[in-house]
């Protein structure tokens, strides 16, 4: 009797809590969510940071699917997808979105192009496809849907990273995607096929990390922004997908403990989510970051509150 009691409470508790504590994967260093609702249930597509305490950058290894039906519990479905998934690929697994099309899911990310005929190296975006939300994926394409070019001082030029893809009510889909200056473009629809020319716009204090979407006719373009450094996010909203797009403020201030962050949006059973990483595990930081999730607001004029961290 004791124990049906003990349990009923627990299970009472879950459901007055309704949402995991933060950061929502602890047995892993997640970074860069990307959400996507399939039916019932919240996919979240992240990256993989193995850096360890003594690293002093990024090593990204792969790319994880996690899935909820009632943002509490997450179940892992391991990595199906990692740069080696791409024969013109090499390094590592920066961010990257998952979207659904006609029952078909297609992962854009960020990587890097090995040397060779086509480029000199430096960042890319390649898509992969698969018919589950959990995969298998593969190469969708065999080559880069997006590849820079080394800069002439033979560094790797960085505009070429965080692909973010939106399919407006229409049936278009654009690509977005950016570092320094935020870029985008139509895609096919066969969504592996670029529809056009590229675009290159700077919203205010952009800096990464773009993520689009549209609500109540009113078009989002979520970011990461240098307001001051570490990252923050900022916001811009346009009538129009080509913009203007009219800058709108923060909403998240700096994360504990990373430089990063990185913004994930998504409405789920009501409510709209939003998705993003800092440091806060105990040995995280910038290279060992953790996927968190808060419940977002807007304000009746379609203005975004700002974000309130919490650690439940
Ligand atoms: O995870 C590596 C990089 O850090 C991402 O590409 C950026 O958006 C930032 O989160």
């Amino acid at each position: 009797m004791k124990n049906t009691i003990v349990s009923t409470l627990a299970l009472f508790a879950a459901a007055l809590t309704a949402q995991a504590q933060n950061p929502i994967i602890s047995h892993i260093f997640t970074a860069d969510p990307s959400p996507l609702v399939y039916k019932d249930t919240l996919f979240l597509y992240t990256g993989h940071d193995v850096a360890t305490t003594s690293d002093t950058n990024y090593k990204m290894a792969d790319w994880h699917v996690f899935s909820t039906t009632d943002m509490a519990t997450w179940k892992d479905h391991g990595a199906p997808l990692s740069p080696a998934s791409f024969s013109w690929a090499t390094g590592d697994a920066y961010a990257a979105q998952c979207v659904e099309r006609n029952g078909k899911f297609y992962w854009y990310v960020s990587t890097f192009h090995k040397s060779d005929s086509i480029s000199k190296g430096g960042a890319a975006i390649g898509v992969a496809v698969s018919d589950s939300p959990t995969g298998p994926f593969k190469d969708a394409i065999g080559k880069a849907l997006i590849v820079n070019e080394m800069t002439t001082d033979n560094k790797h030029a960085w505009d070429d990273i965080d692909p973010t893809v939106f399919v407006d009510d229409d049936g278009q889909a654009y690509l977005f995607w950016g570092n320094g200056s935020c870029k985008s473009v139509k895609l096919k629809e066969n969504m592996v096929e670029l529809d056009g020319p590229i675009s290159t716009f700077k919203p205010k204090g952009f800096i990464e990390g773009p993520w689009v979407y549209k609500r109540n006719s009113l078009y989002y373009l979520v970011y990461a922004g240098a307001g001051t450094k570490p990252e923050m996010i900022e916001y811009c909203t346009a009538k129009n997908i080509n913009g203007p797009w009219e800058y709108r403020g923060i909403i998240q201030e700096n994360v504990p403990n990373s430089f990063t962050t990185h913004p994930g949006i998504i409405d789920y059973k009501g409510k709209s989510y939003f998705f993003y990483h800092n440091g806060s595990l105990p040995t995280g930081g910038s290279y060992r970051r953790s996927v968190c999730v808060d419940e977002m607001h807007y304000n009746a004029d379609g203005t975004i509150q700002k974000i309130v961290q919490t650690k439940e």
